[in-house]
């Protein structure tokens, strides 16, 4: 078989697809907190792996998400928002997690909100290596209500770095979602994939779970709880079951910093933590094709995310 046949044609991919004609590659979304990264990161992968919220720094580690279509293996790597302000012990690991992905990949997506270009997005540029491609992907675009605004500043930012290419997008517009794809599928170096055609994510369920509860505590808390508060998996216990398929016992704690916090997260009756631990349930049980029975705790650790032994045994690198 003529391999440049199968790579002409990316929708004959629901076979084996012979080795030589498979492209695989690295590709890294990083970019200021609250951009959009993770939910770019999911609409590329085609199902959620990466939890999201309005609240910054709702990514704490690198995770990658994978898809396989045609002949093409995109393996995404969703990075914390690089945090430029204090440095605390949880904002080292976070930004280590940044530095740490961009380098020896074969592309980078530097995500902005289209139309913005501040600051901390220029610190993120600068950690940028010289020889790596970088595709300025213009987020959010569905919110900015004069196109013509636009022309300008994309001119602008060609002149800021000689970006590989510019690509505006709205990360919840599949058909944006499409052609940021089909650019990166441009990037992919001819070789063997490092993953099976079925696998989504490097992450294990237990990570997930415990980042599901977060993103719920993240949602259901909104402004009133600082960032400083995270969640660490007691228990993840496949269980045999008369009545399920799969029976998955989870129990978590949710680790905040003050008193007060722990009265937030809890609520009227504790009515916040029963829901929280409802939607964390309802979505782990698709997510895993398992019934899940989960029990939250709340416990308060007074300066957490300053302490580097502490950060550390919450499961920060
Ligand atoms: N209107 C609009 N909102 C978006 C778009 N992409 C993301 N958002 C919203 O922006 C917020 C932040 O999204 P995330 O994906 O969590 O951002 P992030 O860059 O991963 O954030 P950190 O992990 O904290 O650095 C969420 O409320 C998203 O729903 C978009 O294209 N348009
Ligand atoms: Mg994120």
């Amino acid at each position: 078989m003529n391999p440049e046949e199968e790579v002409q044609d990316p929708a004959a991919g629901d076979g084996a697809q012979p080795e030589a004609a498979q492209h695989c590659g690295l590709i890294a979304i990083v970019g200021k907190p609250n951009v959009g990264k993770s939910t770019l990161l999911n609409a590329l992968v085609g199902q959620k792996i990466s939890i999201t919220s309005r609240k910054a720094q709702t990514t704490r580690h690198r995770i990658t998400g994978i898809r396989t279509e045609g002949p093409n293996q995109f393996v995404f790597a969703d990075t914390p928002g690089f945090q430029t302000r204090h440095g605390t012990a949880l904002n080292r690991s976070l930004n280590k997690a940044v530095t740490g992905a961009i380098s020896d990949v074969d592309v980078v997506l530097f995500v902005v909100e289209a139309g913005r270009f501040q600051p901390a997005d220029a610190q993120v540029l600068k950690l940028l290596k010289p020889g790596i491609p970088v595709l300025l992907v213009a987020n959010k675009l569905d919110t900015v209500h004069r196109r013509a605004d636009i022309a300008p500043w994309l001119q602008e930012m060609q002149q800021r770095h000689p970006f590989a290419e510019i690509v505006p997008v709205s990360a919840k517009q599949p058909k944006d979602v499409k052609r940021l794809m089909d650019v990166c599928a441009r990037y992919l170096p001819r070789q063997p994939w490092w993953y099976g055609e079925d696998e989504l994510t490097d992450r294990s369920e237990k990570f997930l779970a415990g980042e599901v509860v977060r993103e719920k505590l993240f949602r259901l808390t909104g402004e009133e709880l600082p960032y400083t508060s995270t969640v660490v998996i007691d228990k993840f216990e496949e269980e045999p079951s008369p009545k399920h398929d799969r029976f998955v016992r989870i129990a978590a704690t949710i680790v905040v910093e003050r008193d007060g916090h722990k009265a937030i997260v809890i609520g009227d009756k504790g009515e916040r933590l029963k829901r929280i631990g409802t939607e964390a349930r309802q979505e782990l049980e698709k997510l895993m094709g398992a019934k899940v029975f989960i029990e939250l705790w709340v416990k308060v650790r007074g300066g957490w995310a300053d302490d580097e032994a502490r950060v550390k045994s919450f499961g920060y690198e």
